[in-house]
Formats: C-alpha cells, structure tokens, sequence
C-alpha cells in the first residue's frame, strides 16, 4: 500500500512537471488585420491550435474561408477565433474587401 500510494504521487509530480510543457494554448497564434492587410498573411500551424484575428483597423473587416468559417463583421479591436482540428491549407478573405487573403497551413 505504501509503495502504491509513492508510484501514484510520483506519477503526479511528473504530470504537474510535464503538463505546462505539452499545453497546447502556449502554440495559440495571432493574426493582425492592419492597413487592410492580414499579419502575418500565412501562417504554417498544428492541429488543435487556435487562432485569434484581431481587427486593428478603423475600417470593419471578416475572416471567411469558404466552408469552413465565417466571422461576423468585426469592428476595430473586435477579435475572431477558430480552433483547426485538421490537417490541411485554409485560404481565407474579408468578404467586405475581397482582395484581402491569407492563408493557415495546418500540419
Ligand atoms: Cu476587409
């Protein structure tokens, strides 16, 4: 009983040691919309990461990728977040200013 309950709270230190490591949120990613401009315009990711579009613009701009997701209109400082659960490129535009794209490449 002793021996098990030492195995158990070692177990539990190692995990407490490891966890922050492994945590997926210190991978999250930030995308700026600047100047109509998406920063950085392509961004190379991997699953299960988030990424946060943040509108800096006083000019109100969306984040579309056809099929896949669909920001509302997002006002200056607004902020837009979609988690990518796989693999695969993601071209996306502003609907409001079609010539504005980027690109998520999730690996
Ligand atoms: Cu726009």
């Amino acid at each position: 009983m002793r021996t098990l309950n030492r195995r158990d709270f070692g177990a539990a230190v190692i995990a407490a040691i490891l966890l922050p490591a492994t945590s997926a949120r210190a991978d999250d990613m930030d995308v700026h919309i600047d100047n109509f401009v998406f920063q950085p315009a392509e961004l190379k990711i991997k699953v299960g990461t988030t990424v946060t579009w943040t509108n800096r613009d006083d000019i109100p701009h969306t984040v579309v990728s056809a099929g896949r997701f669909r920001s509302k209109t997002l006002d200056t400082d607004d902020k837009f977040s979609f988690t990518f659960t796989n693999a695969g490129d993601y071209k996306y535009f502003c609907s409001l200013h079609p010539h504005m794209t980027g690109m998520i490449k999730v690996e």
